[in-house]
């Protein structure tokens, strides 16, 4: 079942440093596409500020996922680890249970 709890219920400081976590997220997007709609609705439902990389508009950004993640399937949440490490995150549902459990 959909869980539309409203996760916006934040202090500016619990805002401020889950702003912090999602600056090592970047989401490869197309508005036409529903996979991402799905992604971009739970972003927008858990007050999330991720950089968004429209692969459609941005040639560049379809290059960076290509060659970063192996295919220009979207949508694609890029992970940057502490450690510098990089992890590509194909599948809408899986992007969705990742966002939950990190951020709801
Ligand atoms: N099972 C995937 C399907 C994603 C998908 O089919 N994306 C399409 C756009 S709606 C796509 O990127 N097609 C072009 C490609 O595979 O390179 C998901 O749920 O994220």
């Amino acid at each position: 079942m959909q869980d539309n709890t409203d996760q916006t219920a934040r202090t500016p400081e619990e805002q401020a440093e889950v702003d912090r976590q999602c600056q090592s997220l970047a989401l490869y997007e197309y508005e036409s596409c529903p996979f991402c709609r799905r992604v971009l609705h739970e972003i927008e439902r858990l007050s999330l500020n991720i950089e968004l990389r429209n692969t459609r508009e941005d040639p560049a950004a379809r290059d960076e996922l290509r060659e970063g993640g192996g295919r220009t399937m979207v949508p694609c949440l890029r992970i940057t680890q502490e450690t510098g490490e990089t992890h590509w995150m194909y599948e809408s549902a899986d992007i969705v249970a990742w966002l939950r459990q990190r951020f709801a």
